[in-house]
C-alpha cells in the first residue's frame, strides 16, 4: 500500500480534533486472509465544536464491509469511504451517536508488520504509531484516549489463546470449534497501545504483589518448548515492577500483565497496555544460547516497556511531536534502573558510547532534528537516537540541575498533575519549574535545537593571585533547516583535582553560575574564576556526561594522563583514556595518509596494561578501559575526508602495540580470569567474562594468536565466550582452518536456532576486508536466512553497513550497490525496515571525494526509484538534500 502523499506534518499545525471516541467496542473473527474486525465506536462531538463539522476518520488500505449509524445502515450518499479514509460530512446533530464499522483484513498477507499480521502462526498487532488504521478506520492520534472492549473469536485448535489489553472478562465455547475472550481495559488509552495476539502458545506464568497489595498474574508466552528460555525476562519484570515502584512510587494498576515473544517484530518490543509484545530476540535467553550482552538488553527492555506504563500509557503524548516525552523519559528511566541493577560507572560509560556512535552522528548528518522534531514526513522515522537516547540525556540534565529530590518531587508532580492525559513538552517542563521554582525557558532549547553543542575550554592558573580560571565558549552548529541557533544552558559538572588525586575544596567560584560541583554554561562565553588555589590543578569536565556536548579542551597531555589514573568520577577516568587513545588514532590516522607507519606514545600504551591489572578496577570497567574508539568513532572525531581502510590500519596498529608491550600482564591475567563454576548473567561474572574476552582480542593478535582464540571457543562453557572466540578467530584469522572450522562447528550445532545463527551472520557480516561483500552476498542464499524476517536483515545487511567500515565502505563502491539493492527488495514487503536500515548512509558527507560519489551514486539509486513508499523516500531525500 502506497500512501505518500508527500504531506509533511508540522507541530504548530496541531489542533484537537472535533469529535473524540470515549468507547470503544471490536469484535475481531480470525482468519488468515479474511478477518473480520467489527467496531462500535461512541463518537462524541468535542466541547465547543461546530455542529457542521464533519467526522474525518484514517485508514490505511482499509476495505469497509458495512457501516451504520446508531444501529441503522447508513445510505451511499451519507459518506465517502476510500481504503485511507473514511468522511461522514454531516454526523447526527446529537452530541453522541453511534458508529458501526466492518473492516476484513488480511493478516498473512501484510508483510509490512503493521496493524494485524501473523507471524509464525500467530496473529500479532503493532500499531504504534498509525497501525491501528489498517484495522479499522478511525482517530488513529495519540489525543483521542478511549475505553476498549475487545472481543476476539478464533477456531480453538489454532488459536487456543486469544489475548488483549487489559483484564479478562469472559471466555466461551462457540459453534464449529471456535471460542471466544472478551477484553476489557478499565484505563482509557490511545489506539497505538491496542493489542492483539492469538495463537497456540506456551507460558511461563508468575505472580506480583503491588506495593499496595494486590496481586497481578504474570505470563510470559514464547513458542511451545522454550518456556525454560523465558524464566529470565520473567526475573527481570518482577525487578522492574519493583525497582518503579521504590524508585518512582509507581505502582502497577492491572490484575494481569502479559508479554508475548513474537519472531517478526520491526522493533524490540511494543508497550502495548498491560500486553507488551517483543521481538522474541529480547525475550529468549540462557547460557547457552545468549550473550551477557543479550541478557542485558533483555533486562533493559523488559523494563523499558514496563516502565511505559506510567510514562506513555497513563500519560501519554498530545502529538508525535511529543514522541521523546514518552521516549526520552523512559529511556532515562531504564537506564536508571540498570545502573541500579548493575554498574553504576560502567552503565555510564556503555551509554555515552552508545550515545555517541548513534546519536552524534545523526546530529551532526543530514538527519540532524531536535529531540522534539518540528515537522516530519513520516513519524516512523523519528524513533531516533536523537528522540531517545539524546531525549534521556535531556532528562538526566534535569535532574543534574535540580538534584535528586527536586527532580523526584517534578516527577510526582507530572504523575498527579497529567494522570490520564495526553500530555506536551511544555507540561513537562513546567512541572519542574513549579517544584523548584526555577526558570527552565533556556534550559528548554535542548527540545527545540538540533546539533551537538560543542564547548571550547581553556584554563589559567597564577600561582601569586592563588587564582585559577576556567574560559568556556559555546557553539551550536548549524543543522538542516535551523542555521542559527541560540545559546544553550549547559550543566557541566566538574572537579579540581589536585596533585594528590583529591579533589581541590576550593574556596568556590565568584560566580553563581557555578552550584554543587556544576557550571550552569548559559552564555556564548564564560569565565569562572576560583580563589585560593595554590597548585596549578587537573581540570575534570563533564563529569558523568552531565551534559551531550563535545569539548575541545587545550588540556596539558600531561593532565589527561594524570585523570585517567586519578580522577575521582569514573567516568571522567574512562573518558580521559579514551580521549588520550582517541587523539593518538588522529595522529595515526593523519601520517598514515601520509604514508609514514603509524607511531604511538610508550606511556599510553603502557598504560592499557597498567589499567589492565588494577585490581581496584571492576573487571568491566577495565574491559570498557581497553577497547580501543570504534573505527566509526575515528571516523567521526575526524569528522571530514574519511578513508576507512586508513583508519582500520592505525587502528590496527594500536592494538598490536597495545599487545606486544603488555603481553605478559595481558596473558597472565587472560589465565588468572578463567572460570569453571555455574554460569551466572550478573553484573560481575558478566564483567569477568568482558574483560577476559577483551584480552582474548588482544592476544590473539601475537604469535599463536589463532590456536589461542581456537581454543578458548573449543573450552567456551556459555554463548558470550563462544561468540566472542569465534568473532575474534573470524575477523583476525578468518583464512585459517581454525576460523573455518569453528564457523562449521557454530553452525552445525545451532543450525535450528534463528536467534543463535543470527549472532553467526553478524560475525562473518562484520569481518573487516574488501572481500567480506563476497561473503555477505554469499550468505543471502543461506537457507537459514531470508529477507522476510527483520532479525535476519539486521543481523546480516544491517550491521554489515552500520558495523564492516572496510566492507561497506568499498573504496569501488560495490558494499553500497549491494546494500542500495538489498534495502529496495525489502522496501517492497517492510517500508519501515527498509527505511531504517537506508539511515546506514547518513554519513556519506564526511567521507573522501571518491567515496562519497559511489554513497551517491547508491542513494540515487534508492531515490530514482518509482514507487518508493514513504518512509524510504522521506529518508532518502533527507539524506541527499
Ligand atoms: N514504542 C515502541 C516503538 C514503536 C516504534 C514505532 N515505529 C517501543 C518502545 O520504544 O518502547
Ligand atoms: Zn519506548
Amino acid at each position: 500500500m502506497r500512501t505518500d502523499t508527500g504531506q509533511v506534518f508540522r507541530l504548530e499545525d496541531y489542533r484537537p480534533s472535533d469529535y473524540i471516541i470515549p468507547q470503544t467496542s471490536l469484535t475481531f473473527r480470525l482468519h488468515p486472509d479474511a478477518t473480520s474486525v467489527l467496531a462500535e465506536l461512541t463518537v462524541a462531538r468535542r466541547h465547543g465544536a461546530s455542529k457542521n463539522a464533519p467526522l474525518i476518520l484514517s485508514g490505511d488500505g482499509l476495505v469497509l464491509k458495512r457501516i451504520e449509524l446508531d444501529g441503522l445502515p447508513l445510505a451511499a450518499s451519507a459518506y465517502q469511504a476510500s481504503p485511507d479514509q473514511l468522511i461522514i460530512p454531516a454526523p447526527p446533530s446529537a452530541e453522541t451517536f453511534r458508529l458501526t464499522l466492518e473492516t476484513e483484513l488480511s493478516p498473512s498477507t501484510n508483510s509490512a508488520l503493521m496493524g494485524l499480521f501473523r507471524t509464525n502462526g500467530v496473529y500479532c498487532t503493532q500499531c504504534e504509531a498509525e497501525g491501528f488504521r489498517r484495522i479499522t478506520y478511525f482517530l488513529d492520534r495519540p489525543d483521542i484516549l478511549s475505553v476498549y472492549t475487545v472481543r476476539v473469536e478464533a477456531p480453538k485448535n489454532a488459536a487456543p489463546l486469544l489475548l488483549s489489553n487489559g483484564n479478562r472478562q469472559e471466555t466461551g465455547d462457540l459453534a464449529d470449534g471456535w471460542h471466544y475472550a472478551v477484553w476489557h481495559d478499565p484505563f482509557p488509552k490511545p489506539s497505538y497501545l491496542f493489542a492483539l495476539v492469538a495463537g497456540d502458545l506456551g507460558v511461563v506464568t508468575d505472580s506480583f504483589v503491588t506495593a499496595s497489595g494486590r496481586k497481578v498474574d504474570l505470563g510470559v508466552y514464547v513458542e511451545h518448548g522454550k518456556e525454560r528460555f523465558a524464566t529470565y525476562a520473567m526475573d527481570a519484570l518482577k525487578r522492574s515492577m519493583r525497582w518503579d515502584e521504590e524508585a518512582f512510587g509507581r505502582e502497577y494498576d492491572l490484575d494481569i500483565f502479559n508479554i508475548v515473544a513474537v519472531s517478526d517484530f520491526n522493533m524490540g518490543a511494543m508497550e502495548n497496555k498491560g500486553l507488551n509484545i517483543f521481538n522474541d530476540k529480547y525475550v529468549l535467553a540462557d547460557d547457552e544460547t545468549a550473550t551477557d550482552a543479550d541478557f542485558a538488553n533483555i533486562e533493559a527492555i523488559i523494563a523499558h516497556e514496563y516502565f511505559h506504563n506510567w510514562t506513555g500509557n497513563r500519560i501519554t503524548c498530545r502529538d508525535w511531536f511529543q514522541l521523546c516525552l514518552k521516549e526520552g523519559l523512559t529511556v532515562f528511566r531504564d537506564h536508571e534502573f540498570s545502573a541500579d541493577q548493575r554498574s553504576r560507572p560502567v552503565k555510564r560509560i556503555a551509554e555515552v558510547r552508545t550515545l555517541r556512535a548513534h546519536q552524534f552522528p545523526e546530529d551532526q548528518g543530514p538527519l540532524a532534528h531536535p529531540v522534539r522534531p518540528r515537522r516530519y514526513r513520516e513519524i516512523n522515522n523519528f524513533y531516533t537516537a536523537t528522540v531517545y537516547e539524546k531525549g534521556s540525556e535531556v532528562v538526566r540534565m534535569i535532574r543534574t540541575i535540580l538534584g535528586a529530590e527536586m527532580f523526584r518531587a517534578g516527577m510526582d508532580l507530572y504523575f498527579e498533575r497529567h494522570d490520564g492525559e495526553a500530555a506536551t513538552v511544555e507540561d513537562f517542563v513546567k512541572v519542574f519549574e513549579d517544584v523548584s521554582g526555577r526558570d527552565l525557558q533556556q534550559f528548554a532549547l535542548w527540545y527545540n535545537q538540533a546539533g551537538t553543542p560543542n564547548l571550547t575550554v581553556s584554563t589559567s592558573h597564577d600561582a601569586a593571585k592563588r587564582e585559577f580560571v576556567i574560559e568556556i565558549e559555546q557553539s551550536v552548529p548549524p543543522t538542516p533547516s535551523e542555521s542559527r541557533k541560540r545559546l544553550m544552558h549547559i550543566p557541566l559538572a566538574f572537579g579540581l583535582v589536585g596533585s594528590d588525586g583529591k579533589d581541590i575544596a576550593h574556596g568556590g567560584a565568584d560566580d553563581a553560575a557555578v552550584e554543587n560541583g556544576v557550571i550552569h554554561v548559559k552564555k556564548r562565553r564564560h569565565v569562572v574564576r576560583f580563589s585560593g588555589i595554590a597548585e596549578r590543578p587537573a581540570l575534570s569536565l563533564n563529569r558523568g556526561f552531565s551534559a551531550p556536548v563535545t569539548l575541545s579542551v587545550e588540556q596539558r597531555g600531561e593532565d589527561q594522563f594524570f585523570l585517567a589514573r586519578h580522577d575521582s568520577d569514573p567516568f571522567s577516568r574512562w573518558q580521559s583514556y579514551n580521549t588520550l587513545l582517541t587523539e593518538a588514532l588522529i595522529a595515526a590516522f593523519r601520517d598514515g595518509l601520509g604514508g609514514k607507519q603509524p607511531r604511538f606514545p610508550e606511556r599510553l600504551v603502557e598504560l592499557a596494561g597498567i589499567i589492565a591489572a588494577d585490581e581496584e578496577l571492576e573487571h568491566a570497567f577495565r574491559a570498557l578501559a581497553l577497547s580501543l574508539p570504534g573505527e566509526a568513532d575515528i571516523a567521526r572525531e575526524i569528522g571530514k575526508n574519511i578513508d576507512p581502510d586508513v583508519i582500520f590500519v592505525s587502528r590496527e596498529a594500536l592494538a598490536a602495540a597495545v599487545a606486544q608491550s603488555n603481553e605478559h600482564v595481558l596473558r597472565k591475567l587472560y589465565g588468572s580470569l578463567e572460570f569453571t563454576g555455574r554460569f551466572s548473567p550478573d553484573a560481575a561474572s558478566a564483567g569477568r567474562r568482558a574483560l577476559r574476552n577483551m584480552l582474548l582480542d588482544y592476544l590473539a593478535i601475537l604469535p599463536g594468536g589463532a590456536d589461542l582464540a581456537s581454543r578458548h571457543f573449543a573450552d567456551a562453557t556459555n554463548m558470550t565466550d563462544r561468540a566472542a572466540a569465534l568473532a575474534i578467530l573470524t575477523h583476525r584469522h578468518g583464512e585459517t582452518e581454525q576460523a573455518k572450522d569453528a564457523l562449521a562447528a557454530f553452525e552445525e550445532r545451532y543450525r535450528a536456532d534463528p536467534l543463535v545463527m543470527d549472532k553467526w551472520l553478524t560475525i562473518q557480516a562484520t569481518a573487516p576486508g574488501a572481500a567480506t561483500l563476497e561473503k555477505v552476498r554469499a550468505l543471502t542464499e543461506y537457507p537459514g536466512f531470508t529477507m522476510t524476517n527483520p532479525n535476519r536483515v539486521r543481523a546480516l545487511i544491517g550491521t554489515f553497513a552500520t558495523a564492516n567500515q572496510t566492507a561497506f565502505n568499498r573504496a569501488d563502491g560495490a558494499g553500497y550497490d549491494f546494500f542500495a539493492r538489498a534495502v529496495l527488495e525489502i522496501e517492497g514487503r517492510n517500508p519501515q525496515l527498509a527505511a531504517r536500515l537506508a539511515t546506514a548512509l547518513r554519513s556519506w558527507r564526511s567521507l573522501e571525494p571518491e567515496r562519497q560519489g559511489k554513497a551517491r551514486e547508491a542513494l540515487l539509486l534508492i531515490s530514482g526509484t518509482e514507487n518508493l513508499s514513504a518512509d524510504l523516500r522521506d529518508i532518502v531525500e533527507r539524506t541527499l538534500a
